[in-house]
């Protein structure tokens, strides 16, 4: 049982943690780098099926991310219904399919090429689960008044960090697939008017032959800056 501690007239738990001595300190940040630097985005997805309870496991971990007032700002949607999922795809081709014919510029084409990215979206239909990532703008209280929500887009991104760390932690792979624009997401799935579309991640297993692009990280030099 933890201490209650009451200040101000709100309730403090006492924060309890596990302690590591500083020779484990630095073991385990290296292991996490190097277990975290294995993460890939696949984008050949296995039909193989996981449990539910897995996808419980990982939106209950993204859920533990930090947001703005405490007010976690979020709804995941599961696809997993082959019909809803087929739907979901050829909605996402067409808006995709108008995006690398005119809609986005020669630098983007650009860009992307390394990643052999196109309009087809076959890994929605293929992988068992499909997890959409809803942002709420704002919450509606029991009669209907609006209540603000703080740091939503910051929040979300939280989250899907949270999410992606928990999938790759599981031994599977996601996607991150932003098709744009998303808001036929709203109404497929017949969300409410407070949320916004933000993420369709495919969740599963790779195929056994899976290539992704040889890419290399940004070298810390590169990203950090130390102040004395
Ligand atoms: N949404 C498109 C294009 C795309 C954009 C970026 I930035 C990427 O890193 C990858 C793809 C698509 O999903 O194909």
């Amino acid at each position: 049982m933890k201490n209650i501690r009451v200040i101000d007239g709100y309730e403090f738990e006492e924060y309890t943690r596990e302690t590591f001595c500083e020779e484990e300190v630095l073991k385990r940040s290296r292991e996490f780098h190097q277990w975290m630097n294995t993460r890939r985005t696949v984008r050949n997805f296995s039909d193989r099926p996981i449990p539910k309870e897995v996808i419980d496991n990982i939106i209950l971990t993204a859920s533990t991310a930090p947001s703005g007032a405490h007010k976690q700002p979020w709804t995941f949607c599961v696809v997993s219904n082959t019909e809803l999922k087929k739907k979901i795809r050829e909605a996402a081709e067409a808006e995709e399919y108008e995006s690398y014919n005119g809609r986005m510029s020669d630098e983007w084409l650009e860009d992307l090429k390394q990643f052999q990215t196109d309009w087809h979206k076959p890994f929605i239909e293929v992988a068992p689960y499909v997890i959409i990532v809803f942002k709420k703008a704002y919450e509606l209280d029991k009669d209907g008044n609006k209540k603000n929500n703080y740091y939503v887009n910051e929040s979300v991104g939280l989250a899907v960090g949270f999410l992606l760390a928990a999938i790759h932690h599981a031994g599977l792979v996601a996607l991150t697939h932003t098709p744009s624009p998303m808001n036929f997401l709203t109404k497929i799935l017949e969300r409410p008017a407070n949320e916004r579309p933000c993420f369709l991640i495919p969740v599963g297993y790779p195929t056994d032959d899976t290539y992704v692009p040889k890419l290399s990280r940004k070298p810390l030099k590169d990203i950090v800056v130390f102040y004395k």
